[in-house]
């Protein structure tokens, strides 16, 4: 069966799933799925028949079940996305293929630096050819606009030319952790593993535009790409975003010729691409061929209207927020993932170490905890420092589970900013910016 038939059938049995069902009426689905749920208790905790109902299907009674709120559906039961392989990558669930779009599986991120084999892929367009051929003959980079000197460089140019700089850059689509929203937003479903934490290599975004003399009339930059529009018109783009001037020249901002120390894979943006790290993925333009700097901000496809932007107050979920009340999403926010387990594990003893990663846009991640009870306490996680800014961050814990059952590991990062992640959907009408917590199931004996 070709991939996209596979896909609709794994689609439409979300779609109908426990998830959907949640999403309708929490408190109704308990009493769907597990029976009774107790009105007698304030905060409505499963009880009873509903409470065993729910240990057989999750496989284990849950010793902290009193803790749990009424209408959180169980980690164990919340996964229900299928697995597809393509070409080149391990184990990622593709949620697409025209164009293609798939998502790591969060134990399959474990690794400090994301192997090419298990990084995201969002593309919005088709992979151009000279990227599928891996032949960069021909191909420039123009750099123009709000410039003194306009260049065009070779990829010779660029690698000779400049000084090289390898660092380990978390890129995240602004959509991660969609799938989650209710209510729903269009756009791919993703559930937690549009992230990834390659280590890139090119040069700093700032020395090529230093080499072509920023004019102080430049305010904004403008990415041009290679990649055809779904339509086949090729007058379209299917997207040319940018980034504030004064992002394109901090130091961690490359024009990048390597991904893990090869050649930029096709999918990826062969032969170079920007990585603006901490922002939304869009920003990090693929298969690139040009920067304008321009005097406005930006105003390409996916620049305007609701694309990549969120509403400038917080608003209740199913708001309708007029357009002008819309702001670019510039940093990504604090957010981590438990890595080194797979949800829905079960383990023979009560004590086990647990690890992950932590990420917070421009910002760094200053604490890590962890919770086995639904988050009615928590243990503060070990963090290490990052190799270089805007890389991820390594934190490990060791539990201890008190007895036999079901548990919940959950996992919450803090910033240096002192912001942490909720346990809630921060809710806006496109589905950005998701960082609620990461939880996994694990059962003990
Ligand atoms: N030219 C081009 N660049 C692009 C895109 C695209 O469709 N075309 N997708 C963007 C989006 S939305 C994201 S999240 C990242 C994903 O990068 P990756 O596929 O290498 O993970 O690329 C960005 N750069
Ligand atoms: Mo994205």
């Amino acid at each position: 069966m070709a991939i996209h038939e596979d896909n609709k059938m794994s689609k439409s049995k979300l779609e109908r799933g426990i998830c959907e069902l949640y999403q309708d009426d929490p408190q109704k689905a308990d009493r769907l799925v597990f029976g009774r749920v107790s009105h007698t208790n304030r905060r409505g905790f499963l009880k009873g028949a509903g409470l065993a109902t729910m240990g057989a299907l999750v496989g284990g009674t849950i010793p902290h079940a009193d803790k749990m709120p009424s209408g959180l559906i169980p980690a164990a039961l919340a996964d229900d996305l299928s697995d597809f392989v393509i070409k080149g990558k391990d184990g990622l669930s593709v949620l697409n293929d025209r164009p293609v779009n798939a998502e790591t599986p969060a134990h399959l991120l474990d690794d400090d630096v994301t192997p090419n084999s298990r990084h995201f892929v969002r593309n919005n367009g088709i992979v151009p050819e000279m990227a599928t051929n891996m032949d960069a003959t021909g191909w420039t980079l123009t750099v123009d606009g709000e410039v003194d000197t306009p260049l065009t460089l070779t990829l010779d140019d660029l690698k000779n030319r400049f000084d090289t700089v390898s660092l380990k850059l978390q890129v995240e689509c602004g959509g991660n952790g969609r799938a989650a929203f209710n209510p729903p937003a269009k756009g791919n479903q993703w559930t937690v593993g549009a992230i990834g934490n390659a280590e890139w290599t090119g040069v700093r975004y700032r020395d090529v535009l230093a080499a072509a003399g920023v004019r102080d009339s430049a305010v904004y930059t403008a990415h041009y790409s290679a990649d055809g529009h779904l339509s086949g018109d090729p007058g379209k783009l299917p997207i040319s975003r940018g980034v504030p001037i004064g992002k394109a020249l901090e130091e961690h901002s490359l024009i990048a010729f390597a991904m893990n120390g090869e050649p930029i894979p096709a999918m990826h943006g062969f032969p170079v691409r920007t990585i603006c790290p901490g922002w939304p993925g869009s920003t990090s333009q693929k298969w690139l061929k040009r920067i304008q700097l321009r005097d406005v901000v930006h105003d390409g496809p996916k620049m305007t209207g609701k694309a990549y932007r969120v509403p400038k107050y917080n608003v209740a979920p199913g708001t309708k927020v007029p357009e002008e009340d819309f702001r670019i999403i510039e940093s990504m926010p604090v957010k981590s993932l438990i890595t080194s387990m797979e949800s829905g594990g079960r383990i023979d003893s009560g004590r086990m170490s647990v690890s992950g990663h932590a990420w917070a846009g421009d910002r760094a991640v200053s604490a890590m905890h962890v919770s086995i009870d639904f988050g009615a306490s928590w243990i503060q996680a070990d963090l290490q420092a990052p190799p270089n800014p805007y890389s991820w961050q390594r934190w490990s814990a060791a539990l201890e589970f008190p007895g036999k059952g079901y548990y919940e590991i959950w996992a919450r990062a803090t910033d240096d900013a002192l912001t942490m992640q909720p346990f809630a959907i921060n809710w806006n009408p496109k589905g950005y910016l998701n960082n609620s917590m990461h939880r996994i199931a694990v059962t003990v004996g």
